[in-house]
Formats: C-alpha cells, sequence, structure tokens
C-alpha cells in the first residue's frame, strides 16, 4: 500500500514540498456530483450551454440558474466535507515542509475541513465577479441579470467567479512554480481530461518530483504517475495520509 510514510520511506524527506492536485471525486461522497461519471452534471446540461463565456453571452439566465442551483446544493446542510478533506487538511497541519493544495473544486469543502494553503483554480461558486470593474464579492444567494454591482452600481455584469472553457486558470504562475519546485505530486478525484490541471503530473514529473494517483480508477493520465492507489477517496486517501 502507498502511504505517506512509505513515500519518505522511498522517495522523499519530511520537510521537502507537496504538491495536491483535486478534482470532483473527492467530493463526491459529500453529496456533490462529479462531471464525467455516468450519472454526472455534463450528463444532464451541455457543457457549451452553461461553462462557456459564449453560452453565458447567448443565454445569461440559463448559465445563472445553473449555478443558483449548484449553490444552494452546496449549502444544504447535508453537504459536508468528507473523511478524505480532513485527511488532506490533517496531513497540512502536521507537514513539516511546503504543502500547496490546488482544487479544480468550486465547492468550499477543502476550507470547511481546515486546508488553509489552498487554490482554487476554477474559481469558488460561493464567489461573483462584475465584469465592468473585476471588483470579487462572496455571494450566497441567487445572481441574476438584473444584479447590479455593490462596487460600481452597474447592473447585468455580475457572473460567477468560475473559469469557464476557454478562460485562464487563477494562479498559474504560483501552480507552476510550486510544481516546478515540489517533490511529491499527489492528484486525487480527477479524470485528467481538463487542461492544464491535466498537465501538472507531466510538469511535477518533468521537475523531478515523485507522482502519485488516488483515484475511483485509473484516470486518462494515469500511465504518467509512478504510483496509483484505486478506490473511493474515503478509503484511499485518510489511508494514504495514516
Ligand atoms: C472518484 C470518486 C470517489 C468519482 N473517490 N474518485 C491543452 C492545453 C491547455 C488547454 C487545453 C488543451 N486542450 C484543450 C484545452 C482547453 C480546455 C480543455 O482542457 N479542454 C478539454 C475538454 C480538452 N481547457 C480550458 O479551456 C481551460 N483554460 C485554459 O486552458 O486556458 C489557457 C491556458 C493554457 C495553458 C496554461 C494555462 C492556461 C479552462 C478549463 C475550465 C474548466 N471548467 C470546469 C467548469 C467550471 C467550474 C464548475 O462549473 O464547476 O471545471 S469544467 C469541469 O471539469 C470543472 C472541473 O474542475 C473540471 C475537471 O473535472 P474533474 O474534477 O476531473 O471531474 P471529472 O468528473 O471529470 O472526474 C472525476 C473523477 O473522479 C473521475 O476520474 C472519477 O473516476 C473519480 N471519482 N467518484 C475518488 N468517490
Amino acid at each position: 500500500m502507498t502511504t505517506i510514510s512509505s513515500t519518505i520511506a522511498n522517495h522523499i524527506k519530511p520537510t521537502d514540498s507537496i504538491v495536491i492536485l483535486t478534482g470532483a471525486g473527492i467530493s463526491k461522497e459529500s453529496g456533490l456530483d462529479t462531471f464525467r461519471c455516468a450519472d454526472g452534471i455534463w450528463a444532464k446540461v451541455d457543457l457549451e450551454d452553461v461553462a462557456t463565456p459564449q453560452g453565458f453571452a447567448r443565454d445569461p439566465n440559463l448559465v445563472h440558474r445553473f449555478y443558483n442551483d449548484r449553490r444552494r446544493g452546496l449549502a444544504d446542510p447535508a453537504i459536508q466535507p468528507n473523511a478524505a478533506h480532513a485527511a488532506l487538511a490533517e496531513l497540512e497541519r502536521r507537514w513539516k515542509g511546503e504543502l500547496l493544495l490546488v482544487t479544480q473544486n468550486i465547492d468550499d469543502l477543502h476550507e470547511r475541513a481546515g486546508s488553509k494553503t489552498l487554490i482554487h483554480m476554477h474559481g469558488e461558486l460561493r464567489k461573483v465577479f462584475c465584469v465592468h470593474c473585476r471588483t470579487v464579492e462572496t455571494w450566497d444567494g441567487d445572481l441574476s441579470v438584473h444584479d447590479v454591482c455593490p462596487t460600481c452600481a452597474r447592473k447585468g455584469g455580475m457572473r460567477p467567479d468560475v473559469v469557464w472553457f476557454g478562460e485562464m486558470p487563477y494562479q498559474m504562475d504560483r501552480i507552476y512554480r510550486a510544481l516546478g519546485a515540489c517533490d511529491l505530486f499527489v492528484s486525487i478525484g480527477t479524470s485528467g481530461n481538463v487542461y492544464p490541471a491535466a498537465g501538472f503530473v507531466a510538469e511535477a514529473r518533468g521537475a523531478g518530483a515523485h507522482t502519485v494517483e488516488l483515484n475511483l480508477e485509473p484516470s486518462l493520465g494515469a500511465s504518467h504517475f509512478a504510483e496509483a492507489v484505486n478506490g473511493p477517496a474515503t478509503e484511499v486517501v485518510p489511508a494514504f495520509v495514516a
């Protein structure tokens, strides 16, 4: 079994740098849908309609409804961080070297579990921004085309603070710097379909890092990883961290 202890014994030092990438699979057992599983989000809606700037320009009401529903879903008291989120927060607390958690997820389950050094590279469901003045606001209710920007007072420019296809993911400079300097790269619950995140394993490996995949099944990029453990995140992540 691949664990952080066996990785320290064989590949890294306890003060080395770790980058962890997470995707929708880590939040699945908290009750949030993945995108590309058989019952996933892209089986129910067309991603061109709801996750592209062109879709938003065509029908902003449809896009607002899609994200309003997901924002309400995330606020449901039944949706809580699971044992995998908790294990990563625990690893960060006790790790003596640098540890950067990069999530593609727009939910807030990592921060609710206690993770601190965290980048939401695809944005955050509980935030919106104004296309006119670029101010980002925390937004817990529904959003509509009628909303007025609290900062510049213009109407119709508020949109979810999420990264759609064709848009630049957030904090890429910081992420690539960390990948170039890391000793261990761990990918959890992501299918490896979406770039640039799908290319992080090659980047880390090129920089000499040991690479581990923890996923329900082998991802598209599985052959790039030095080691893999397949199984549900709530089992394989706590076991890896223990
Ligand atoms: C479990 C489990 C359990 C289930 N336990 N596991 C080549 C290079 C660069 C870019 C491109 C390129 N080729 C094409 C592109 C463009 C495009 C792209 O990647 N297209 C592909 C479809 C080919 N990328 C972009 O447009 C990105 N921007 C960009 O590239 O800018 C230019 C740039 C270039 C170079 C450097 C820097 C910048 C933007 C991508 C934006 C993605 N946005 C979305 C939606 C918005 C947020 C939202 O609404 O939530 O983000 S799409 C969607 O996919 C979402 C996710 O974050 C993302 C990834 O999905 P994820 O997390 O992998 O989920 P799934 O469902 O695919 O997989 C779940 C996995 O979990 C599965 O493997 C399951 O088996 C597993 N699992 N249950 C453990 N219990």
